[in-house]
């Protein structure tokens, strides 16, 4: 928000406006979550995953469980990309140890033309009340991360009403009723719009849009059914100006054949998974926008000794790659962490990153 004085801790807007910085800025992608025995004991007693996001205190809480633990240089809002297919009436439910669901997906043109953006601050506005929640207890500390699912990541969960392998449904619609899609990709795009610029006046300080299935596209369905929309976001999402802008970042899973694209999109940041190095992204980007990323998180199964030395690569590789300078890169996981990871592996991440990034 413009009006708020800027987080004392103002390394993530300054590595996203590519600013020096004293070391460079490092939170991860799923922080919160089943990995913390905390979040575990929080989930226990709010009885689900969605009675905990639905509730902005609980939500609140479980957000500041990793902040607690370890010095991260960012909050994420504890919620889901989902949110937004259940507020427009899909009703999402999850089966344990199966993901998430809806109750009714969308599989024809009748259904997808029967969809509207949510209220904000209506069915959705138990969001906006955890970003004001969080916002109150963090107190400046550090900057809130909102978020939100790419039109055509949402549009996955949609048209096959669940997670899925091979993407069967939502790609057989996109070959014989592209018209269908592009109409569901549309509203999508006006719902994640509105749903980032409310996260933003309800005190979001940066936001990211996760497009976690652009990678399952070939390149032509790719540039078709993906990044139109996602370079409509970062055109039409007002953020303001200066240092008083809320920087937007683009991250995708397996969408590195796209980063010269991506860094043209009119976003400030873009996520990258590993299967790239960050010197080769660094390169492609030339400084046109921060990069963020890109440790494989398998590295966290490894010991200690491992996690220093990959996350020292990682830091070289993109100064490497940036003319050899730090700036603009902050510091992430090329996808989120798992249930089954150590938490005290992430604390030596975390110190690790501080410690080789010194300036
Ligand atoms: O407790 C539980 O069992 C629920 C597991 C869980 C959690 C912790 C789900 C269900 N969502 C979340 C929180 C969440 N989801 C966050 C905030 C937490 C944080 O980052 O600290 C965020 C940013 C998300 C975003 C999200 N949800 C994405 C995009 C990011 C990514 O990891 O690719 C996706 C694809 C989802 C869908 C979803 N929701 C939940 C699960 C298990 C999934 C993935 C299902 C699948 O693999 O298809």
């Amino acid at each position: 928000m413009t009006s708020s004085p800027p987080p004392t801790n103002d390394r993530l807007l300054r590595a996203l406006r590519r600013e020096p910085v004293d070391r460079t800025p490092v939170w991860l992608m799923r922080q919160a979550g089943r990995y913390l025995p905390e979040y575990r004991a929080s989930r226990r007693d709010a009885g689900s995953f969605l009675a905990m996001a639905k509730n902005p205190d609980l939500a609140c809480e479980v957000t500041l469980q990793p902040l607690r633990r370890f010095p991260l240089d960012a909050a994420i809002l504890f919620s889901d990309i989902l949110t937004i297919p259940d507020a427009m009436g899909l009703e999402l439910y999850f089966v344990e140890g199966e993901g998430p669901k809806f109750r009714h997906p969308v599989r024809d043109a009748a259904a997808i033309a029967r969809l509207g953006v949510p209220d904000m601050e209506g069915e959705l506005r138990y969001v906006m009340d955890a970003v004001r929640v969080i916002r109150r207890e963090l107190d400046n500390r550090v900057p809130l991360i909102g978020f939100s699912g790419s039109p055509w990541t949402l549009a996955c969960y949609m048209v096959e009403g669940g997670g899925s392998k091979d993407f069967a449904r939502i790609k057989a619609m996109a070959l014989n009723d592209p018209k269908a899609l592009h109409a569901l990709l549309s509203v999508n795009t006006d719902a994640v719009i509105a749903y980032l610029a409310a996260q933003r006046a309800a005190g979001a300080q940066v936001l990211q849009v996760f497009d976690t299935w652009g990678g399952v596209l070939s390149p032509a369905m790719y540039r078709a059914f993906s990044l139109p929309y996602l370079t409509r976001i970062a055109r039409e999402l007002e953020r303001g100006d200066g240092p008083d802008r809320t920087p937007l970042i683009l991250f995708g899973k397996g969408t590195a054949a796209y980063l010269e694209d991506l860094a043209a999109s009119g976003a400030d940041g873009v996520g990258v998974d590993w299967l790239v190095g960050l010197d080769e992204a660094a390169r492609r980007t030339a400084g046109r926008v921060a990069l963020q990323g890109n440790l494989d998180p398998a590295v966290l199964y490894g010991n200690p000794d491992a996690i220093r030395r990959e996350v020292a690569s990682v830091l070289d590789a993109y100064r490497d790659g940036n003319g050899g300078s730090r700036e603009g890169h902050v510091f992430n996981l090329g996808h989120g962490m798992s249930p089954d990871m150590n938490p005290d592996h992430v604390g030596v991440l975390v110190e690790a990153v501080h410690a080789h990034s010194a300036r």
